[in-house]
């Protein structure tokens, strides 16, 4: 109860931050996006990141109003990134809880943002998780059918960790599963374990997904996903969640 309006007056006094992850092109090391991460910079204990806190903001409904932040500040953010020389094709992606998806006035918000920021639907990605979807109800669909009306790209998130059932691949309009980290890890040296990588870049592709591998920490593991036909891949081979200053950087020098 005391973080949840410890929450509460956070997001009033803006406490939150926005890092990105760098997204890249495996065979060319091209940067083509961010996955958006939320902190919470408090004046007292520092940098909090959000496994200690997005739980009690999904029980408590304040997700709802910080995810509206998160869109907001992420579709300013872009903005700028955009007006940088080659860079109009940079997407973001945006971690979604399912409350969120379910929250009537997402998708409103949604086109005030946009109309607000100028900027078109497909250079958004939203992240989800498989829980999310077999949640399977239908306010669930009917968000994720009018984002799609809207060209915003659909992932889905930890792929492999959740309880799979394949089916709501065909019934959802999803983009890319991105490889959870644990199946990536699995590759590393000597174990050469990666027939559930394997599997799930092939399932992706059969189904004309498109795959990002998470928590490539190694040139081994990058290796082997290149050989993989893997396309895309985050982690910190190539950078940790960076703040915002350090993603300019990464922005500039990229395009
Ligand atoms: O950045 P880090 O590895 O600490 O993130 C931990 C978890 O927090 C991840 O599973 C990520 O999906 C989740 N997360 C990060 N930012 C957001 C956000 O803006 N909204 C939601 N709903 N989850 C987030
Ligand atoms: O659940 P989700 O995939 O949204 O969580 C992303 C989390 O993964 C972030 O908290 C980020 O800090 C973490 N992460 C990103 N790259 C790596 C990596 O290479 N290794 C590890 N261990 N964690 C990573
Ligand atoms: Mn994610
Ligand atoms: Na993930």
């Amino acid at each position: 109860l005391q973080l949840e309006s410890d929450l509460r007056r956070a997001l009033e006094q803006q406490e939150f931050v926005l890092h990105y992850q760098p997204i890249v092109e495996l065979v060319t090391q091209r940067l083509v996006g961010f996955e958006a991460l939320i902190r919470w910079q408090h004046p007292e204990r520092g940098l909090v990141y959000p496994d200690t806190f997005i739980a009690v903001a999904e029980d408590s409904g304040l997700i709802v109003p910080m995810g509206t932040w998160v869109l907001q500040a992420v579709c300013q953010q872009l903005r700028i990134w955009q007006a940088v020389a080659g860079s109009a094709a940079l997407t973001v992606s945006i971690n979604l809880v399912g409350k969120q998806l379910k929250s009537p006035n997402f998708v409103t918000q949604l086109d005030a943002i946009l109309a607000e920021t100028g900027l078109v639907g497909e250079c958004l990605d939203l992240e989800i998780t498989e829980s999310t979807l077999l949640e399977n109800t239908e306010s669930i669909k009917t968000s994720l059918l009018q984002l799609r009306e809207r060209g915003l790209q659909i992932s889905i998130d930890d792929f492999g960790t959740g309880y799979s059932s394949l089916s709501y691949l065909h019934q959802f309009p999803i983009n890319t599963l991105k490889i959870d980290r644990t199946f990536v890890q699995q590759m590393s040296h000597g174990k050469k374990d990666d027939s559930i990588v394997q599997t799930i870049i092939t399932l992706a592709h059969t189904l004309h997904m498109e795959v990002v591998a998470e928590g490539i920490e190694t040139t081994e593991q990058l290796d082997r996903l290149k050989a993989l036909n893997c396309e895309l891949g985050q982690g910190y081979l190539f950078a940790r969640p960076l703040d915002q200053e350090q993603a300019d950087h990464w922005v500039n020098r990229a395009c």
